[in-house]
Order: C-alpha cells, then structure tokens, then sequence
C-alpha cells in the first residue's frame, strides 16, 4: 500500500501520510510528497493542500535508519522547500506528536492545526544532531528567538497549547473534527492573496533581548557540558538573527552534516535504536502475549520498595505494600507521600493525582494480603536465606498464576525460583536507586522463567516508563557485575599511590556525573559492614570504624560541608597511604590515562565476557544498562559502543599493557576474536 496518498476534496488536495510506525519521512515518503505537491502545483482545480497523516501520530520525523549514508534527493529540505513555494496555501493538520522533520514540514507550511494532545518540538539534539530542514531558521522566525532557543537546544517538545500562544499553531481542534476542519481552513485560506511563508517572515525575529544567547549558554552550561550539537544549536539560532535566510540555511546545512557524520551523534543513534531494541527477547516472537496485570504486591516499604511501589501506583496500578512493623509502615508511606508532594510542587503532577496514587496503595502488614496480587515483587534485606524464606511463604500465599519477583542486585534467581513450586512465575526485577525515578530496569531471567512471564515483565516495564533490559543469572547482573570489575581497579589504583580525588576527577572528565569514590559515599561505606565483626582489614572497614561512613556521616572517602559539597579528606587519604605502604606495592605517579584505561577497559572485557556467556542478549542491551543505569555518557554510546568506536585491538591492547597490575583479569575470548578480525561488538 502506498505510503502516501491523495484525495481531491473539491478544490482542496489532501495529502495523506501514512507509514508505520512513526510516520517517518523515508525516501520513498519524500518522494511520494514531493509527487503531491508537484501535482497540486499545476492542477488548476486545486486551489489549496491539506497534509494529514494516519495512525497515532503525525511524525517522528526524518528517517534516522537513513542517516549516515548519501543523502538522496528529495531531500527533507528540498521538500519542505517545495511546500514553502508552492503558490497555493497549505495548512497542516497534525493529529498527534510532531517531531524533528515533522515538525520543520509544518513550519514550511502556511498555517497549521493541531488537535488538543499533539505535542511538537525538534528533538534532534538529543541524536547530536540539529533540526537540519530548516528548523534553525524557521522556528525563531515563526515564534522568536526566546520560545525557538529552549524547543531546539533542550530538544523538548511543547504541548499543543503552549504551541498556539507562541504562534506555532494557528488553531486546535477536536481529533474527530481534524480533517474536515482541516479542508474548510484551507478552503477559507484559497481566497486570500498573501499567506504567511516562514522563511520570509521578518516580524518575530527582529526583537528579542541581545543577551538572550549568553544567558542561555550560562543557564544550560553545565547540561551541555562536552556535548557537539547544544552548542551549534545555539549558534544557529543566533545566526538566524543576523544572517538572511538562504546564508542561514547553508549554515544550518554545513552543521548538520558535520554532526550527523560525528562520533557523537553516531553514539546517540546508536543509544536510540539499542533502548528499543533491548525491549525485544530473543525466541519470545509478538505471538507470547503478556499475562494480565492489576494489582501489585511489594515486600518491604524502605527506600527501595517505596520506590518500586511508586512507579506501579503512578501507573494507575494497585499496590498492596508490606512491612513487618507498624512505624516502618508509617514511615515508608510518609516518604512515598512526601516524593509525590515535592513533584507537585514541581508541576509534575497535579494535587488530585497525588490523592490519586496515594489512594491505590494498600500498607499492610501481613502477607495474607497478598494473596490476590497479579505481581508480587520483594525487596527486603539482599541476604539469600532470608529471600528464600520469603519466597516460600509467597508461594504458599499468593494465587497459583501470580508471578514472584526478587528485586536482588546479586543474588542467585534460580536458587530463588527453587524454594517455589512455580519457578516458571518466577524472576528477578532489579530496580535502582532511587526507583520512582531511575529509568532502567533489569529484567533477570531464570533458567526456568517462562516467556509469557518475560514478556509480561517487559510490557509492564513500558507501562511504568522503564527502559527494560533482558539480563541471564550472573552474580551480579550486567550492571553490577561489570561495576565490579571497575570498582576492583579503583580500589587497586589507590593501594597503587592514587587518591579518590584524582580517580573520580578521570571519570568526571570522560563524562560520567560521579565518580567511584563518590558513588560510595553517596550510597553509604556501611552497606554489608557489621560494626560486630568489623576486622579492620580494608579501606572501607576503617573508614567506618572512624565514623566516615559517607556523606549522610559528614565524610567518607572526601569530607563534606554542610552544602554537601566533597572536599579531599587528609584524615581518609592518611588511611589510604597507610594501607597502600602496607600493601607491598611501590608507591608511583599513576597517569590519567592509566586510571582511564585501568577502569575501563576492564568493564568492556566483563561485558565482553557476558556476551559472550550468552547473560546479555546483544551488546547494545549492555550499552543501555550502563547509559540509564550508572550514569554512563551517551554521547560515547555506552562501553561497548565506546570500545568499538576507539578500537578493539586498542582495548586488548591496553589490557595486556596492565595485565600485571590486573591479575584478576581474565581477558574474554570474544575479544581476543574481534580484536584480531578488525570486529566490532554493536553490529
Ligand atoms: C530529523 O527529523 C532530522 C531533520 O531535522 C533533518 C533531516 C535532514 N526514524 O520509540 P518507539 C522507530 S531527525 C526511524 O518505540 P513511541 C523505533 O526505532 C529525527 N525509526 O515509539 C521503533 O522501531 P522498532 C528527529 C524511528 O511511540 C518504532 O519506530 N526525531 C524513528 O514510544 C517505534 O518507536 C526524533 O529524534 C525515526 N525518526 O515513540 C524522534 N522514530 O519498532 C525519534 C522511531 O523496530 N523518535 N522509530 O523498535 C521518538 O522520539 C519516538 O520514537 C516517538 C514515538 C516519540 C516518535
């Protein structure tokens, strides 16, 4: 069926887009459009054109899969230059989201409608890229520079609403009345002499505060940080101010293709299509439909499980949550409560939504209670005999086909699954910290997990905004397992004359938002210490016998002011030096390099091993665990991405460079392999 079709309407032309699933203005599209348009051009029955689209929504844009080849004409921009010319008013009729190119299509048409939920924007920054069909030039024609700048920099699209007062959209209507509506605004359009052409447009842009790029860069400078595309957004935007059209649009022209040819932009494509593809299981086809969810069940109502619960009951879910004491109860709920308040205060939700997610959860505490849960998901102390008790009393409680999920960050699922009767309803859910909020979720599958199960975990995943990855019985995970192996070379670096300041700074300064050492004040140097066997035996022992048990304590690895904010600590180094001198090694200079390379590639090659156990589906599903889990830059792609983009053979390399420092690592086979044939682990 054709991708794109048209319907004369007496003198109106309508031009119907329709290519699932986003409606992507791939080449055979542009062809298709540029067709239409050509048509509408020189038939003299036709006074004016519709564009519509069919499905859920008008556009996400320009094809991305396209990216990186020739660019094939009609190109995006010569299309929309296309609609701009055309002598004939055009009026857009966006049913639903318009993104990146499908917005920059409206902005080439002459007036645009859009229904109540459309939401509009240029996200091509958060792909490295910028809008590159003219959505520089034209956006602060339309709206000015001061509503343009923040829409393309930022990359976040406005509602249908804040789009009409900017003058984005000239009117909203009714979805059911949206194409009728739209042929009577194009007819009422044909009989006028002159129609706004955005590229000509010269009333909005003139005015605007002549500080209004350096605020902006101020404003978003630590965001931006390291990042190609914000900064030439920017610049773009200003040269729209100063630069005619066509000297603004090369402009625009030459960025674009400097980016979308960039390590960065490749990066966050390659982050963009892996996040959707983690969603998919390998030999679970579309045809494992998901088991039906309704009420949620969650063991343990600390800061994880409160967490957990949140995410179900702002889904519209209901949660009956269970603790063992009346004041935790109280406590957990308090704090649940408190999170949802401070997001309404942020405007993220309203008062009633609140009452709302607050109403559905049910605090309990007796597991009886859980006995009609669909999903039942623990997080109580990550200690095997414990998570085994718990497991068999769910399994005597909950309804046969409830499902039992850990949400264990190390611990063994299938030892879990085998104190029940229904190990195939059993998996693990590893949330993180903080759990409301966290995107990622590693969905972990026992050997014996059934697929209606698994694809049941993935579709709530969705349900509850998370990006979902598909993680095989390691201790550890993908996430945890390969933070281990970094979190081996850092302790190492420091028995080796480094300190926490100087390994942190490397991984601030390859993009990270904390370092190691950070990270383990952050969460607390008490998690597993047991002040009543405490032996003194390593770093963290001792810190924590002194009292530095993090940031909550005032110190940790660094001090902390009342601000929060770390300082070096001589009484944490002076711990430090003395383990170290005690340690044997030879106290030397240890390079920036080094401590990169040290951290790093030893993650790529416990990734490479996960691989290559077959823990991990693809490389991309560790890329995304790391890049919504741990804080890994996306602009590097994540580490496998990174490790293919700098080189295999350099990896192994560096790894044999320090394997004498590194004992404990095994270097996987997997990249011995593709290191020798010129590999790649991402396709
Ligand atoms: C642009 O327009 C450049 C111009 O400025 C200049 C050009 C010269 N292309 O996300 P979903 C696939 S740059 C190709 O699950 P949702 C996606 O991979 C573009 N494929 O759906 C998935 O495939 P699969 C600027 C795309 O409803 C399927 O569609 N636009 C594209 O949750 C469903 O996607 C953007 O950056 C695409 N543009 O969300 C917007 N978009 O089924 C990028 C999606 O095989 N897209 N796919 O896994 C989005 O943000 C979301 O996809 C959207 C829908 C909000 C549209």
């Amino acid at each position: 069926m054709s991708k794109v079709t048209t319907q004369r309407e007496g003198n109106v032309l309508v031009v119907t887009l329709d290519n699932p699933p986003v409606n992507a203005f791939s080449t055979e599209v542009r062809n298709a459009m540029a067709a239409a348009i050509a048509d509408a051009a020189t038939d003299d029955a036709i006074e004016a054109v519709v564009i519509r689209a069919e499905g859920r929504m008008f556009s996400g844009g320009a094809d991305i899969t396209e990216f990186g080849s020739a660019p094939v004409h009609p190109t995006l921009p010569e299309l929309i230059d296309a609609i701009e010319d055309l002598p004939k008013p055009v009026v857009i009729a966006l049913n639903g989201t318009a993104l990146g190119g499908g917005c920059e299509i409206a902005l080439g048409c002459n007036y645009r409608i859009a229904v109540p939920g459309a939401k509009i924007g240029l996200p091509e920054v958060k792909i490295g890229i910028l809008p590159g069909a003219g959505g520089t030039q034209r956006l602060p024609r339309v709206v000015g520079v001061e509503e343009a700048l923040p829409i393309i920099v930022t990359g976040n699209p406005v509602s249908a609403q804040k789009a009409q007062e900017i003058g984005l959209v000239d009117r909203i209507v009714a979805p059911e009345a949206l194409r009728d509506e739209a042929i009577a605004f194009a007819r009422e359009m044909a009989g006028r002499a002159e129609h706004p052409v955005s590229s000509r447009r010269t009333d909005r842009i003139g005015d605007y505060d002549a500080n209004v790029f350096n605020t902006f860069r101020a404003e978003h400078g630590r965001r931006l940080k390291g990042l190609d595309a914000p900064a030439k957004c920017i610049e773009a935007v200003e040269l729209a101010t100063r630069l005619p059209y066509d000297e603004g649009i090369a402009k625009e022209r030459e960025f674009f293709m400097e980016l979308v040819n960039g390590d960065q932009s490749r990066a966050l494509r390659h982050v963009f299509f892996a996040e959707r593809q983690a969603g998919k299981i390998d030999g679970v086809g579309k045809d494992v439909l998901p088991l039906p969810i309704r009420k949620v069940g969650v063991i343990g109502a600390g800061t994880m499980g409160g967490g957990i619960a949140m995410n179900f009951l702002t889904a519209g879910y209901d949660v009956v949550m269970v603790e063992r004491q009346q004041d935790a109860l109280d406590r957990g709920t308090a704090i649940m409560r408190k999170n949802y308040e401070a997001t309404a205060r942020k405007g993220r939700m309203t008062a009633e939504q609140v009452e709302a997610a607050m109403g559905r959860l049910t605090p309990v505490l007796d597991m009886a209670a859980l006995a009609d849960c669909d999903l039942v998901i623990e997080a109580v102390f990550e200690l095997m005999a414990i998570k085994k008790d718990v497991f068999g009393q769910l399994d005597a409680i909950c309804k046969p086909e409830a499902i039992l999920a850990s949400n264990t960050s190390y611990l063994d699922v299938n030892a879990i699954a085998a104190c029940t009767s229904r190990p195939e309803q059993v998996l693990g859910l590893h949330f993180f910290s903080p759990a409301n909020i966290m995107r990622l979720l590693e969905v972990v599958r026992g050997d014996a997990t059934s697929p209606e199960v698994l694809a049941t975990a993935m579709d709530l995943a969705r349900k509850i905004g998370k990006v979902a990855v598909v993680s095989g019985v390691c201790h550890g995970f993908i996430g945890n397992r390969m933070l281990g192996a970094r979190q081996d070379q850092a302790n190492a670096l420091l028995m080796e004359g480094a300190l926490p300041a100087q390994v942190d700074q490397v991984l601030l300064g390859f993009g990270f938002p904390m370092g190691p050492f950070q990270m383990a004040d952050l969460a607390g140097l008490d998690i597993g210490w047991d002040p009543d066997t405490t032996s003194s035996a390593t770093v963290r022992e001792v810190l924590c016998e002194q009292g530095r048990r993090g940031q909550k304590a005032g110190g940790g690895f660094y001090d902390y002011g009342a601000d929060r904010q770390r300082t070096p600590s001589e009484a944490a180094n002076a711990v430090i030096r003395d383990f170290a001198a005690r340690s044997g090694n030879e106290k030397r200079e240890i390079t920036d390099d080094e401590i990169r390379e040290r951290l790093l590639y030893p993650m790529v090659n416990e990734g490479a091993l996960i691989l290559e156990e077959g823990v991990a589906q693809r490389a991309g599903d560790i890329d995304t665990v790391w890049v919504n889990g741990y804080g890994w830059p996306p602009h590097t792609g994540g580490p496998m991405f990174w490790a293919d983009t700098i080189g295999l053979d350099k990896v192994l390399a560096g790894l044999e460079r320090h394997a004498a420092r590194m004992p404990d690592v095994h270097v996987s086979q997997l990249l011995r392999d593709k290191a020798a044939s010129g590999g790649r682990f991402n396709g």
